[in-house]
C-alpha cells in the first residue's frame, strides 16, 4: 500500500487528492512542523530534503508534487490525473503547465506567505512580500483571463491541476492576496473544493489538524504570515 507523508494546508494536499481520486486504499503519516518533524532522522530517511510530499510506493520513494503526479497518472490512467499525450509537443505543453504551479507559482506562494523567513533581517520582510505579490499577480492574470473561457486549467475537463492552482489560491488567500480582482480564479476555486477527491482530502487534513491541536502543534495558515 503506498504511503504519503503530508502536513494539512501544505502542498502535500495535491498528491492526497490526487490519491483520493485514484481511490486506491493508502496510509498516511503526518509531519507536525511544529514539532520538528521534518529534519528529524526518521523522515529525512524517506525524503533528504525534509519537505512534503513524499510518497511511498512499491517501487520506491518518489518526491516532488511534479514527479509524483506523473507517476501516479502513468501508474493509474483510469483516474484521469492528467492528459497523457503521446505526441512530444502535446506531453511538453502539459508538464509547463504542471510546471507552472510547481515552479513558477509554488515559490513565489512561499515568498508571499512567509517572508518574513526569506531573510535573516526582519525587515526586509515588506520588500519580499510585495514582490512576491507582484509576481503573484503577473502569474495569476493569464489564468484569470483562460478561466474566464474555459471551465478548468486545461480546458472542460478537470485534471489535478486544478487541485494544484486551488491549492496555490487557498495559501495566497488564506494570508491576504486581493482576491476580488480575480472572479474567474474565485469560481475555479469553488468548483474545484466541491470535488469529492478535495472533501475527502480536506476530511483526512481536518483529522490531521484534530491530532496536532490535541498535541499543542496547530497552526493556521495566518499564523504564519507576517501580519
Ligand atoms: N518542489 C517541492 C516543494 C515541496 C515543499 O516546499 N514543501 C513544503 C510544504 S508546502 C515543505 O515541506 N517545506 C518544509 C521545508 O522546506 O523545510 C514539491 O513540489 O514537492
Amino acid at each position: 500500500m503506498m504511503r504519503l507523508w503530508f502536513a494539512p494546508q501544505t502542498c502535500a494536499r495535491v498528491t492526497l487528492t490526487a490519491l483520493e481520486e485514484i481511490g486506491e486504499p493508502f496510509e498516511t503519516r503526518l509531519i507536525a512542523f511544529m514539532a520538528g518533524d521534518h529534519r528529524k532522522p526518521e523522515f529525512l530517511s524517506v525524503n533528504p530534503a525534509g519537505k512534503v510530499p513524499a510518497l511511498e510506493t512499491a517501487e520506491g520513494v518518489i518526491v516532488q508534487n511534479g514527479a509524483i503526479l506523473t507517476y501516479l497518472a502513468q501508474v493509474y490512467p483510469a483516474a484521469g490525473l492528467l492528459p497523457q499525450p503521446e505526441d512530444a509537443a502535446g506531453r511538453a505543453y502539459m508538464l509547463a503547465e504542471l510546471f507552472r504551479c510547481s515552479s513558477d507559482l509554488h515559490p513565489l506562494v512561499t515568498r508571499f506567505v512567509m517572508s518574513s523567513m526569506m531573510s535573516t533581517d526582519a525587515a526586509d520582510a515588506p520588500r519580499i512580500r510585495a514582490k512576491a505579490a507582484e509576481g503573484l499577480a503577473m502569474q495569476l492574470a493569464p489564468l484569470e483571463h483562460r478561466l474566464a473561457e474555459q471551465s478548468w486549467m486545461l480546458g472542460e475537463a478537470w485534471s489535478i491541476l486544478d487541485a494544484y492552482l486551488a491549492w496555490i489560491w487557498f495559501r495566497v488567500t488564506a494570508a491576504g492576496f486581493e482576491a476580488d480582482r480575480y472572479p474567474s480564479m474565485r469560481r475555479h476555486y469553488s468548483a474545484a473544493s466541491e470535488r469529492p477527491s478535495a472533501r475527502a482530502a480536506l476530511l483526512r487534513e481536518d483529522a490531521a489538524n484534530a491530532d496536532l491541536k490535541a498535541r499543542g502543534l496547530f497552526f493556521t495558515p495566518q499564523q504564519l504570515t507576517n501580519d
